[in-house]
C-alpha cells in the first residue's frame, strides 16, 4: 500500500461548463481524498512552466490561450496509488482514445480542451503541488 499525493486540475472548460461537482464526485466515489482545493486564474508564465515539455509543439499557442481563458480548479488528491489511479479515471490524452466511463471520454471532444490534468509521476506530482499550492 503506497499512499500518494497528486496534483489534479479541472481546466477552464470544466469550470465554464459547471462540471466541478460532477468530477469531484467521481474522485470522491473512487475513495480518494481531496486535501486542498482552490480556484485560480493562471497566467502565461505559470502555463509555460507547467507545460515546459510542450513549448516547442505547434499546438502550444492554442494550449496557452485555452489554459488562460478562465479559472481552473486545482486540487491535491491523496490515496493509495492515486497518481496512476487518477490517470486511469481521467483517460488518455488523445480524446479519441478516451473511452466512455473515463472523465475525458465522457466530457471532452477535443484533445486540447480535455477537461482535466493529473500529474503523470511522483516527481511531477511533487513539483506541481509546490507550483500551485506553495
Ligand atoms: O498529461 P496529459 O495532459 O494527458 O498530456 P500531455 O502530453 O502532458 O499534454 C498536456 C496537454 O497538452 C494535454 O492535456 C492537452 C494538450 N495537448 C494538445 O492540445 N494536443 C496534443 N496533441 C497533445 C497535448
Ligand atoms: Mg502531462
Amino acid at each position: 500500500m503506497v499512499n500518494e499525493k497528486t496534483y489534479i486540475m479541472l481546466k477552464p472548460d470544466a469550470v465554464k461548463r459547471r462540471l466541478i461537482g460532477e468530477i469531484v464526485s467521481r474522485i470522491e466515489k473512487k475513495g480518494y481524498q481531496i486535501t486542498q482545493a482552490k480556484l485560480m486564474t493562471l497566467d502565461k508564465k505559470v502555463i509555460a512552466e507547467h507545460y515546459a515539455h510542450l513549448l516547442h509543439k505547434p499546438f502550444y499557442p492554442n494550449l496557452e490561450a485555452y489554459m488562460t481563458s478562465g479559472p481552473v480548479f486545482g486540487m491535491v488528491v491523496e490515496g493509495e496509488n492515486v497518481i496512476a489511479g487518477m490517470r486511469q479515471l481521467m483517460g488518455p490524452t488523445n480524446v479519441y482514445e478516451a473511452l466512455p466511463g473515463t472523465i475525458r471520454g465522457d466530457y471532452a471532444n477535443n484533445t486540447t480542451e480535455n477537461i482535466i490534468h493529473g500529474s503523470d509521476c511522483k516527481e511531477a506530482a511533487t513539483i506541481e503541488i509546490k507550483r500551485f499550492f506553495g
